[in-house]
C-alpha cells in the first residue's frame, strides 16, 4: 500500500465545528483503485458519540421551531451548493469508493441534489391529517419531529443514501448524528461544511467518523437518540436493530437483497439484455437493488446468455477517472476477495464461468487496485449459495424458468424481498407476476426508474419500513392527534 505525499486530514464536525476525535486516534482512507491512503479520519468513540448526541439535543428545541419556510431553504440552499460543487464531489466520491467519476458526476451527485430539493418542496407542501366527527368533534393530526435521528449509510452510494436521509430529518425539523462508512468518509464531511454554509444552525447536523462497532454501536443504543435510520448489510441491520430494541426507537433498515430480473420469452430481448445489464453492474453491482439473479425463461435462455456473455464481456473495466470506464473499482481489496470467492464457490457448487471471473490486468497506479471483471455464472441451481447469498459485486448468475409459477417461485425462494425487474410483452402477466413477488419494489421493462414520491424498502430479510416522499416525512416525525370535542 502506497501513501499520496499529503493524505488530507478529514475531521468529524460537531457543535458547528470541524474537530478531531477527543483522544486524537485516526484511521486511514484508502483509494480503493489504487490502493492507497488519501485522507485520514477520525477513529471516533463512545465520548464522542455522547459529545454528538449531546449537540444534536442542545440544537434541537431551535430548529423544531424554525419556521418549515426557513427550513426548506436552507435545504434548497443546500442543494444549489452540492450542485455547485459537482465535479469536485463526484472526483472525492470516486476517490473512496473506486466508481467510476462519470457515474458519480451523472448520478451520485445530481441524486443528492435532487434529495434536497425534493424533500425541501414536499415538506412546503405536506398538509396535516383532519377528520370529522358528524360535527360532534374534530380531529386533527400535529406531526412533531422524531428528536434526534441517528443516520448510518454505507460505502456504495455515499453521497446519495446520506443526503436521501438528511433532508428529510432536516424537514421535519430533528436534528441528527451522521455516520458514513469509514471507507468513503469525504462527500460526508463536504456535506457538514456545504449544509453550515447554506445557513443551519450549530449542532443540527452532526458528523462522526469511524468504525461500525465503536461508533455506530454507542450511537445506536444511546439514550440521548430517539430514531434510528441505516442501510447496509442485512447482518449489521441485526445488530442495529439489537441495539435500538431496548429504548423502542423509530427504526428505519434498509438492508440487502438478492433480486432478481425475470425474463419471459415473449419480452423485448435486446431491452431484456440491456436491461439486465444496467441491472447487474451498475456501480460495480454494488446497489442493494443490482438484479445479480437473471431468470430466463427456457425456450429463450441460450440466445439470451449469449448476447449477454457479449455484452458483458465488452464492458470496459477500467480507472475511475477515465470517461470510457464503464467498471471502476470495488470499494476494497478485502471485498474483491470476497467477491472473487464467491465465483470460487460457484466452481465448486458446479457452476460455469461464462465470461470475466478474473482479476484483469490494469496498468499502474491501478494495477494495485481491487478491481474484477464482470462475470456472468450459469449452470447454478437457485438453491445453491452463490445463488442465494448476496455478494454485492460484478457478478450475476443465469437460472432457466419453465413457466410462470416456476418463475415466482425461484424468485421468492430466497431470504431477501428488496427489488425485482420483470420484462414481458403481456400486459396480464407484468400485473400477476407483480402482485405474486416477495419484494417492496418491482419494476417491469426497466430498471431502477425512481420516482422521489414512491414507497421504497424491503421485506423479508431487507429490511423494515419503507422510506419515500410522505413515508420519509413520516418516519422523521411523531403523529399527535387532537381530538376537539364540540
Ligand atoms: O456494510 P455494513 P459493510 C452489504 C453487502 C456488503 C455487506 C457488508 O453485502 O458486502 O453488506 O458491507 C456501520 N452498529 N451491503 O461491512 O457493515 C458501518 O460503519 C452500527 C449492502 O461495509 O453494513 C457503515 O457506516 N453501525 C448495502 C454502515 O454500518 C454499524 C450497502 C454499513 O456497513 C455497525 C453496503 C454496528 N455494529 C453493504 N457495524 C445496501 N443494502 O445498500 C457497522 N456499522
Amino acid at each position: 500500500m502506497s501513501s499520496t505525499s499529503t493524505p488530507e486530514s478529514l475531521q468529524n464536525f460537531v457543535a458547528g465545528r470541524f474537530q478531531p476525535a477527543a483522544d486524537g486516534r485516526v484511521l486511514d482512507d484508502l483509494d480503493p483503485a489504487r490502493n492507497r491512503v488519501v485522507a485520514t479520519i477520525p477513529r471516533s468513540a463512545a465520548a464522542d458519540v455522547d459529545a454528538a448526541v449531546a449537540a444534536a439535543r442542545a440544537a434541537l428545541p431551535g430548529w423544531a421551531a424554525t419556521p418549515v419556510a426557513e427550513r426548506a431553504a436552507v435545504l434548497d440552499r443546500a442543494a444549489t451548493l452540492i450542485e455547485a460543487r459537482l465535479d469536485d464531489l463526484a472526483r472525492i466520491e470516486s476517490r473512496d469508493s473506486g466508481k467510476p467519476v462519470s457515474l458519480a458526476r451523472r448520478i451520485d451527485i445530481p441524486r443528492a441534489v435532487a434529495n434536497f430539493r425534493f424533500f425541501a418542496g414536499a415538506v412546503r407542501h405536506q398538509h396535516a391529517g383532519f377528520h370529522d366527527m358528524d360535527g360532534r368533534a374534530l380531529n386533527y393530526t400535529l406531526r412533531r419531529p422524531a428528536g434526534v435521528c441517528a443516520l448510518i449509510t454505507p460505502w456504495n452510494l455515499p453521497l446519495y443514501l446520506l443526503s436521501w436521509k438528511t433532508a428529510p430529518a432536516l424537514a421535519m425539523g430533528n436534528t441528527v448524528v451522521a455516520k458514513p462508512s469509514e471507507l468513503t468518509p469525504g462527500t460526508a464531511t463536504a456535506l457538514a461544511g456545504i449544509l453550515a454554509e447554506a445557513g443551519l444552525p450549530a449542532g443540527v447536523f452532526n458528523l462522526l467518523h469511524g468504525l461500525g462497532p465503536e461508533v455506530g454501536g454507542p450511537l445506536t443504543a444511546h439514550d440521548g437518540v430517539d430514531a434510528v435510520s441505516f442501510t447496509g448489510g442485512t447482518a449489521t441491520g441485526r445488530l442495529v436493530a439489537q441495539a435500538a430494541a431496548p429504548r423502542f426507537k423509530k427504526l428505519s433498515l434498509e438492508l440487502g437483497g438478492k433480486n432478481a430480473t425475470l425474463v419471459f420469452a415473449d419480452a423485448d430481448l435486446d431491452a431484456a439484455v440491456d436491461g439486465a445489464v444496467r441491472a447487474g453492474f451498475t456501480n460495480q453491482g454494488q446497489v442493494c437493488l443490482c438484479g445479480s439473479r437473471i431468470l430466463v425463461e427456457r425456450s429463450v435462455h441460450d440466445r439470451f446468455v449469449a448476447a449477454l456473455v457479449a455484452r458483458v464481456s465488452a464492458m470496459r473495466v477500467g480507472p475511475p477517472d477515465d470517461p470510457a470506464t464503464e467498471l471502476g473499482a470495488l470499494s476494497s481489496l478485502a471485498h474483491r476477495d470476497k467477491v472473487a470467492s464467491y465465483v470460487q464457490l460457484a466452481r465448486e457448487e458446479g457452476g460455469t464461468v461464462a465470461c470475466g471471473g478474473v482479476v484483469p490486468a490494469l496498468p499502474a497506479p491501478c494495477d494495485q487496485g481491487a478491481f474484477f471483471a464482470p462475470t456472468v455464472l450459469t449452470g447454478l441451481a437457485p438453491t445453491c449459495r452463490v445463488a442465494q447469498e448476496e455478494i454485492f459485486g460484478p457478478v450475476v448468475s443465469v437460472h432457466p424458468f419453465d413457466d410462470e409459477a416456476d418463475a415466482v417461485a425461484i424468485a421468492n425462494g430466497v431470504r431477501y424481498g428488496l427489488a425485482a425487474s420483470v420484462w414481458t410483452r403481456d400486459l396480464s402477466r407484468a400485473h400477476r407476476v407483480s402482485a405474486a413477488l416477495e419484494t417492496g419494489m418491482v419494476w417491469v421493462n426497466t430498471w431502477l426508474l425512481r420516482d422521489l414520491r414512491v414507497p421504497f424498502g424491503g421485506m423479508k430479510e431487507s429490511g423494515v419500513g419503507r422510506e419515500g416522499g410522505e413515508l420519509s416525512l413520516q418516519f422523521f416525525s411523531e403523529a399527535r392527534n387532537v381530538c376537539i370535542q364540540l
